[in-house]
């Protein structure tokens, strides 16, 4: 912020404040006008997209995959409403063109995803917008596949802990155990404990699975908690890297990719992007209560594997 507008903010922020929501708000107008002008469909239900660079560049022509809400008005229409995938169009807000796209459909006739084409070169650290709407004709349908879809490891390794008994499948529990209060998914979910009588901590622990090298892997965890008192980190997470002999790799044995001191009641998503050592060919997962008295609660663990890149996705989120 320059030294100009400080001065500016510090007289009257309520001002400044009101001329950006002003702003914001015929911007955004105009475009809906210019989505509805330069395609000629209705500018509602529209669902509008943002895309994430992150660390590399995203080039034109780069198929992405967005997830449609299915609460969103958008993602109530049926497959018929929807010509079949015909009559829905993604339109770049930048330079307001049409670009193409693949439609897919749940089990139920609902409209669950659509994958389009980057409009223009995404710079690193950077984001682009777009509009998906119906269209009042049906129009023609993209040429290129449907995208394939990130391997998630944990998607047949019980990463939602509805499998097993008492001990999930696939898990170890060291002062930890199923739970299902609240779980984020399906019916169950494990919580961790600890106590000012023990401090030992406690752990989830995942059996040994095979990962690629020089792979970059993304993690996601879904977890709330309970803390007492100030120590420690109620949320740590970590993913072990293995050589050959199933011992950690050298120089780098444990890459912790996220910690939190203290969580809420609720349920919030953890996401980290890595790429392994050279040397690694398994991996194991440990989420533990570090030094820290309270109640962690983790559910629907995903490790995505990448099919055909080595860099991670762009991040896609729908507003
Ligand atoms: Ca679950």
């Amino acid at each position: 912020m320059t030294k100009l507008e400080t001065r500016e903010s510090e007289g009257n922020p309520n001002f400044e404040i009101r001329i950006r929501v002003l702003c914001a708000a015929l911007i955004a107008s105009a475009i809906g006008v210019a989505v509805a002008h330069a395609t000629g469909t209705p500018r509602s239900p529209t669902v509008r997209v943002v895309v994430e660079s992150g660390f590399w560049l995203r080039p034109a022509g780069m198929i992405v995959v967005a997830e449609i809400p299915a609460h969103s008005p958008l993602g109530r229409l049926s497959k018929n409403a929807l010509g079949n995938g015909k009559r829905v169009q993604v339109v770049a807000e930048a330079g307001r063109r049409p670009v193409p796209c693949l439609v897919r459909f749940d089990t139920r006739g609902r409209l669950e995803k659509v994958a389009f084409r980057l409009a223009a070169d995404l710079a690193p650290l950077s984001e682009a917008h777009y509009w998906v709407a119906p269209r009042a004709k049906a129009g023609p349908v993209a040429d290129f596949a449907w995208p394939e879809t990130d391997v998630n490891l944990f998607r047949t390794r019980n990463g939602g802990f509805e499998q097993g008994g008492e001990t999930p499948r696939g898990w170890s529990l060291f002062r930890g155990r199923l739970s299902t209060e609240q779980p984020y998914s399906g019916n169950r979910c494990v919580q961790l404990d600890t106590n000012k009588q023990d401090r030992r901590g406690a752990m989830l622990t995942s059996e040994i699975f095979t990962l690629r090298p020089n792979a970059c892997y993304t993690l996601r965890v879904r977890a709330r908690g309970r803390k007492e008192g100030r120590d420690g980190w109620l949320f740590s997470v970590g993913l072990n890297f293995l050589d050959e002999t199933k011992k950690p790799v050298a120089g780098k044995p444990s890459r912790l990719h996220f910690a939190q001191r203290k969580l809420g009641r609720a349920w919030r998503t953890f996401a980290h992007s890595e790429s392994t050592p050279g040397q690694t060919r398994f991996g194991r997962l440990n989420i533990s209560i570090y030094k820290a008295q309270g109640t962690l609660w983790v559910d629907e663990i995903e490790l995505l594997e990448p099919v055909s890149a080595r860099r991670p996705p762009p991040a896609v989120r729908v507003d």
